[in-house]
């Protein structure tokens, strides 16, 4: 079967990796490209190109009709340190994007969805170190909450219409091509634009707060391996926990004065220091891996070395 893709919230720190690979792989004109606001993303992402509300169901369905979609890729989401400063607004928009999309699969308009969910459903109970797929949550953020309670949704939808609903669970992501917004692992990408720019980086975050990581094309790679794979081997259908990188701001910034030996850091933390405190250090992703192949390729010298490298 032709697949046509639709990638909501592309001109985001995923969608911008997320819509190139996609193009590569399938034809350009198969891919539509969505966001809120026309640019930066029309430019940066070229056609098809639409601009959608992802909180606009109408638009929404007249899009998937226009294209003929068949699987959504839902990255619209409000993330941590920004939605602890608009709760409300920011549960609505997670919350209510996603029922649009899982909707419209129950009503059999598309036929795939992928929704990423964050190692932010995770909270002070969980086990901190090897976190493991089945646990204890219990999260403390709005973004969390809206990521767990999504998670069990994504399940509902699946176990109760048979909806095809994929998810990851990912951890902070690493990137040059486009900046996150608004999340607490940022200073991991921050950094090296610092680092580059003025040789020094004030960190908001302790420099031993370790919380798992990973480099864009990995996630990249996960994100069209869970939604290729097949139906079957896609057995967790809340969200799989996904695994790659585990360090500290003093360790990163060790990892770039390898590169950079004038490179400074200082820490002042701030408000998203309590977020991270409350999320692991590293996780166990053995399900991910057994289920449908997943294994990550960049190391973090791997990492540092390309992201100084483009930056
Ligand atoms: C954030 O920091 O909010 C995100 C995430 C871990 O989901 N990067």
């Amino acid at each position: 079967m032709q697949e046509n893709i639709l990638v909501l919230g592309a001109g985001g720190q995923i969608g911008t990796e997320l819509v190139e690979t996609l193009r590569k792989k399938y034809s350009s004109a198969r891919v539509v490209a969505s966001d809120i606001k026309e640019e930066p993303a029309k430019t940066l992402l070229g056609e098809p190109f639409e601009v959608i509300d992802a909180m606009d169901r109408d638009r929404l369905e007249e899009i998937v009709a226009k294209y003929k979609i068949t699987q959504v890729y839902h990255l619209v989401a409000m993330l941590s340190a920004t939605a602890e400063k608009m709760p409300r607004k920011g549960w609505d928009l997670n919350m209510e994007t996603l029922f649009h999309v899982l909707e419209m699969a129950r009503e059999g308009k598309i036929n795939k969805v992928f929704w990423p969910s964050s190692i932010a459903v995770f909270g002070p109970d969980t086990p901190r170190q090897n976190t493991p797929q089945h646990t204890v949550m219990n999260p403390t953020t709005v973004y969390g909450i809206s990521k767990l309670s999504g998670e069990l949704w994504c399940a509902y939808y699946h176990e109760k219409y048979g909806v095809d609903v994929r998810s990851l669970r990912y951890p902070g992501l690493i990137s040059y091509k486009t900046l996150p917004g608004g999340g607490t692992t940022d200073y991991a990408v921050d950094i090296f634009h610092q680092a580059k720019a003025r040789g020094q980086y004030e960190c908001f975050l302790a420099e031993d707060t370790t919380l798992p990581m990973m480099y864009m094309p990995d996630a990249i790679k996960a994100t069209i391996g869970i939604m290729e794979a097949p139906s079957e081997q896609v057995k967790i259908r809340t969200s799989y926990n996904l695994a790659a990188l585990s360090f500290d701001p003093r360790t990163l910034a060790k990892a770039i004065q390898e590169h950079l030996p004038e490179f400074r850091i200082n820490y002042v933390p701030d408000y998203r220091q309590a977020i991270a405190r409350n999320w692991p250090g590293s996780i166990d992703d053995s399900a991910a891996r057994t289920d449908w192949g997943w294994k990550p390729a960049f190391s973090l010298k791997d990492m540092v070395r390309e992201m100084l490298a483009n930056v």
